[in-house]
């Protein structure tokens, strides 16, 4: 009898590990599927964003994308959109943009979004609200079952002027909800200023807000309040990147 020797080497295969990066690059690729050559664009703010910036940046130089006009939501992403050869344009030259990507810091299920953790709320509403289409980036780390309901900022782009009076003011807007407000620092414990020269407060509930849309109007409603991070009923898609891959979600 002869003995048959098998020489079976044992692979094991496991799924690779996505890092949150990863997901964010996922997402933007997904959203560049919906620029098309001739678009005014809104160019979005923050990590995910800036993956759409450099995938567009990419596809204009290889010519795959042409006739592109990019409206920057911030300082940051205009250097970034410059540096890297997309044409530029503000809100007074192109008062109607054809599609807007930016990230989100919350989406829930309604697509509402707490946005302006990064401190370009102002900029990226004005951009946004100008846009036929709004497409947001996440990775699904963003979700959340209501607003505000993930203890992380929920900011308000506030003037310069009696920053501490309206501090008090928006705590006690949401004294029921146990809020707390705090002004933003930067990294030398100075008082963040945003692009617009102004100061952000950070406000920090404890559970979801129950009627975003009458938060949203009693904060602007306030002499001094810029602009609140609340986004209701802008966003016309969602992309959202996870382990198991990527969804987009509509209206
Ligand atoms: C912008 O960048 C902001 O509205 C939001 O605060 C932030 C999200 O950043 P990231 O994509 O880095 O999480 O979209």
């Amino acid at each position: 009898t002869s003995t048959r020797r098998t020489n079976l080497s044992i692979k094991s295969f496991s799924a690779p590990v996505l890092t949150q990066d990863d997901l964010k690059k996922l997402a933007a690729d997904k959203a560049i599927e919906y620029v098309k050559s001739g678009m005014v664009l809104g160019l979005g703010t923050g990590s995910t964003a800036a993956f759409v910036v450099d995938k567009l940046g990419a596809l204009l130089k290889s010519g795959a994308l042409t006739d592109i006009v990019g409206v920057p939501t911030s300082k940051r992403t205009q250097e970034q959109a410059a540096a890297l050869g997309i044409p530029l344009a503000t809100l007074a030259t192109h008062p109607h943009l054809d599609l807007a990507i930016d990230g989100a810091d919350e989406v829930d299920p309604n697509l509402d979004l707490v946005k302006g953790r990064g401190g370009a709320l102002l900029r990226e509403k004005m951009v946004e609200a100008a846009s036929d289409k709004f497409v947001v980036v996440v990775d699904d780390s963003k979700l959340v079952s209501g607003l505000g309901g993930s203890g992380l900022a929920m900011p308000v782009e506030v003037v310069q002027f009696c920053w501490e009076y309206n501090l008090v003011r928006l705590r006690d807007l949401f004294k029921e909800e146990g809020c707390d407000a705090k002004l933003r620092l930067d990294g030398n414990g100075k008082p963040y200023v945003t692009d617009n020269s102004n100061y952000i407060v950070d406000l920090y509930f404890k559970t979801p807000i129950k009627d975003s849309g009458a938060a949203g109007a009693e904060i602007a409603a306030l002499e001094g309040v810029v602009d609140h991070g609340l986004f209701l009923d802008m966003a016309t898609a969602v992309i959202i990147a996870g382990g198991t891959g990527v969804s987009v979600k509509t209206k």
